[in-house]
């Protein structure tokens, strides 16, 4: 097939890469004018031992930069105005943000706290062309966040990406139809998706260093040398990627619950029984690498009496501790003196892994350790490393759990995919949640929305984008 070919394959796509600019440190310097113009480094003082989440451009011609210790950007930019983490503020900024991408269309897929990819195509007869649409977009962030924003417009999620990079910040890249190749070739290949450092040092080996050179390799000696993966390089480096936009929002709550076999009473069932649920929520949480920044927890009595109940946590967690604690607070003065039907633990208000990186709060042991406990889940098996430790001992305090204790009553434990809302009473219909078997007695998700996988270590993690081979 030829290149036209291959491209006019694809149906024009009009494709917008947003990213905004310095972002930790630009939200800084918005909110405290006396910061603007001087090298901002967000993350930590320059004595501590954690890493810089970012660095304002004034910094960054000092060569810090993010992921570097902080001590080294101590020594780099000594009279650096060095900040603290601030992720509530971040968060605020960043919704702002998307809020107003959605304005200009509902395909908007947000990849990260400050960047998205828009699929503009249908919106062009009523905003203009990608370019007019990307001015607008940078104005609107401009004047309502006062934030700058740098665009990519291209006919692919790849080449846009690639072009919002190019002349940050506040930058504009427009890459016409047909220009993809031309545009890319000069570029270094450690650009591309899919170009780390195993496939980077096989590339340099054959003497690739840009995209233009990687796009004139014949195609056997790339597959040959990285497998299928030298392939999809190739039509990468021609600018080739068809990858939609996914118009959909990224998955907004992760829920467990539970139907009991007979309505109870029993604070210690009850609070157990939440320990479960917060568990297989949170083991959910670190399989798809992100956290919960809000808890929610959903008591259902004996006359079907529903009342959820949320709280947003001083900090975004995977841990099943922190998610129990909120759980406990939440539900207990919901569930005294009544006769409690079903329990749902929901964990809402997700971030992503690439905002992970940055909290600093992060213990690196308390970190293996939990990562063990679920590499065990997914060698052997929940069942096979849960036994019924906790059945019948008194209830423990709140801790992260040991891979080998138990968690009962897993079986009846279901997710309906239903995020909490805020403080509502509702009243379900009768027989909405009817009951017998623990596998059936399964709350019914509401129409449209598909039960979510039973326990955590069923759920395959999201494939990386490009593992390397
Ligand atoms: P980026 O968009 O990668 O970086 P940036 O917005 O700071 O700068 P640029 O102008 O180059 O886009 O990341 C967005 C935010 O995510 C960043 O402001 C801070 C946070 N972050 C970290 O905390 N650690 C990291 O290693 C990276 C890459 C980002
Ligand atoms: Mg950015
Ligand atoms: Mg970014």
């Amino acid at each position: 097939m030829t290149l036209r070919a291959m491209i006019d394959g694809v149906p024009g796509r009009t494709i917008l890469h947003v990213d905004l600019d310095a972002f930790f440190a630009a939200v800084e310097q918005r909110d405290r004018p006396e910061l603007r113009g001087r090298p901002v480094i967000v993350g930590g003082g320059p004595n501590d031992r954690g890493v810089v989440s970012t660095a304002s451009y004034e910094a960054r011609r000092f060569g810090v930069h993010s992921a570097m210790p902080l001590r080294t950007a101590g020594r780099l930019c000594p009279d650096g105005v060095f900040l603290p983490v601030d992720g509530r503020k971040y968060q605020a900024a960043s919704r702002q943000v998307m809020a107003i991408l959605r304005r200009f269309t509902p395909a908007v897929e947000q990849v990260s706290i400050d960047e998205a990819f828009l699929d503009v195509t249908g919106s062009e007869a009523l905003f203009g062309d990608g370019p007019a649409i990307a001015r607008r977009i940078k104005s609107a962030i401009q004047d309502e966040t006062g934030l700058t924003a740098s665009v990519g417009v291209a006919t692919s999620k790849l080449v846009a990406k690639v072009a919002s990079d190019l002349r940050k910040p506040d930058g504009l890249v427009v890459v016409e139809p047909g220009g993809e190749p031309g545009f890319l070739a000069p570029l270094s290949i450690s650009r591309l998706w899919g170009v780390g450092e195993q496939t980077g040092r096989i590339l340099g080996e054959l003497g690739v260093r840009t995209i233009g050179e990687l796009a004139s390799i014949p195609a056997e000696v790339l597959v040959r040398r990285l497998g299928r993966h030298g392939a999809e390089l190739r039509e990468r480096a021609l600018g080739i990627d068809r990858e939609p936009v996914s118009g959909g929002e990224p998955a907004k709550s992760v829920s467990h619950e539970h139907t009991f076999d007979v309505d109870t009473a029993d604070q210690e069932e009850i609070e157990r029984t939440l320990l479960a649920l917060s568990e297989g929520v949170s083991s959910r949480l670190r399989t798809a690498g992100i956290r919960a920044g809000t808890v929610g927890v959903k008591v259902r009595d004996a006359t079907f009496r529903t009342v959820t109940r949320q709280r947003t946590l001083a900090e975004p967690t995977d841990l099943t501790e922190p998610i129990w604690r909120t759980a406990l607070e939440l539900a207990r003065p919901e569930t005294r003196g009544i006769r409690v039907r079903l329990l749902g633990v929901a964990a809402t208000n997700l971030v992503d892994r690439e905002q992970l990186g940055l909290f600093p709060e992060e213990d690196p042991r308390r970190r293996r350790a939990v990562q063990a406990a679920d590499e065990l889940r997914r060698r052997f098996g929940e069942r096979a490393v849960t036994r019924a430790r906790l059945l019948r001992r008194p209830l423990p305090e709140p801790f992260e759990r040991d891979p080998r204790s138990a968690v009962e009553g897993r079986r009846g434990v279901r997710g309906v995919g239903q995020a909490a809302e805020t403080g509502e009473k509702e009243r379900a219909t009768a027989g909405s949640d009817g009951r017998g078997s623990p596998v059936e007695g399964v709350d019914e998700p509401p129409a449209g929305e598909a039960p979510e996988p039973v326990d955590g270590d069923e759920s395959e993690p999201e494939p990386e984008r490009d593992p390397e081979p």
